[in-house]
């Protein structure tokens, strides 16, 4: 699946995704009023990821209705909204439009690691984010997947709140809170000065998150985080993730990274002898 927050604004970016073999797309996060994001610098390459600070830029989910609808009428895999709001009021709102409009699930974004009273204010506070889950679950009939963030102590005490809320599905992780500072400048990069990291640093943070999740709760885990090749979707699935989702290595290795991801698991399954990747889902578990 195409992770949140990467070509995820428009119907043609999101086909050029699937055009690259994903299997399924996740929209940028959209609220329920238009935002404008942070000045930029909004994203520094690191040697080891890329840290992004873009502050929720969307048009707003009034507008993006349209782009929801037009998505619908071209893409032949699931189109997945990403949601995000300031209370779970905000967040039904944002879905049952959102749902209205054609799409096949909700991932609610409580992780985001520096727009403030929104993303992982919620998700670090288990009593915001049960009522936000409760709320969207009880407005709309589509799957409601729960994007959690690294940043806390248990991921995997958040996971148990989300799911016992009724998170249909769990996706891990968002982004690590960083920081880059240029020695020149002596100050931090980014506009926002503090942002998230993605990429490769994350992929065993990543890999700890879902094999925490996965020892709690048995609702599907969609791994997220530094995924680039069809080792780390593998191993990922071994630790307990169900799915993958690939973000930051479509910068590096063209969107036809989902094809080669897909097809490298296929070979790995053959080669095994596993008849379909549901046997090969938290192996890694096993004493
Ligand atoms: O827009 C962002 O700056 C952003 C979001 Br909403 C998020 O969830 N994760 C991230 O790394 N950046």
């Amino acid at each position: 699946m195409l992770a949140s927050g990467i070509l995820g604004y428009t119907a043609q970016t999101l086909q050029s995704v699937v055009d690259g073999g994903a299997g399924a797309v996740v929209t940028k996060s959209i609220g329920l009023k238009p935002r404008k994001g942070y000045a930029n610098p909004t994203v520094v390459q690191t040697d080891c990821g890329l840290i992004n600070a873009m502050g929720l830029p969307n048009p707003g989910i009034g507008t993006y209705v349209n782009e929801i609808r037009e998505a619908k009428s071209v893409l032949d895999v699931p189109l997945v909204v990403s949601i995000y709001g300031y209370s779970e009021g905000e967040y039904a709102m944002v879905a049952k439009k959102a749902v209205g409009a054609g799409a096949d699930a909700v991932e609610l974004n409580v992780s985001c690691p520096h727009v403030k009273e929104t993303g992982s204010e919620i998700g670090q506070d288990p009593e915001s984010l049960v009522k936000v889950i409760e709320k969207v679950k009880a407005s709309v009939v589509k799957p409601v997947f729960v994007k959690l963030s690294p940043n806390v102590t248990s991921i995997a005490d958040v996971a148990d709140a989300a799911v016992k809320a009724g998170a249909d599905a769990i996706t891990a992780i968002n982004t690590v809170r960083a920081i880059a500072i240029d020695s020149d400048t002596a100050l931090p990069i980014l506009g926002n000065r503090v942002g998230g990291l993605s990429g490769p640093a994350t992929k065993p943070i990543a890999m700890r998150c879902i094999y925490d999740i996965y020892e709690r709760v048995r609702v599907p885990i969609i791994g997220c985080g530094g995924v680039a090749n069809w080792r780390d979707a593998v191993e990922f699935m071994l630790a307990g993730a169900s799915a993958v989702q690939i973000g930051t290595a479509i910068a590096t290795e063209g969107p036809g990274v989902f094809q080669l991801v897909s097809r490298g698991i296929e070979e790995y399954l053959g080669r095994k002898g596993f008849r379909n990747v549901n046997e090969i889902v938290g192996l890694a578990h096993k004493t």
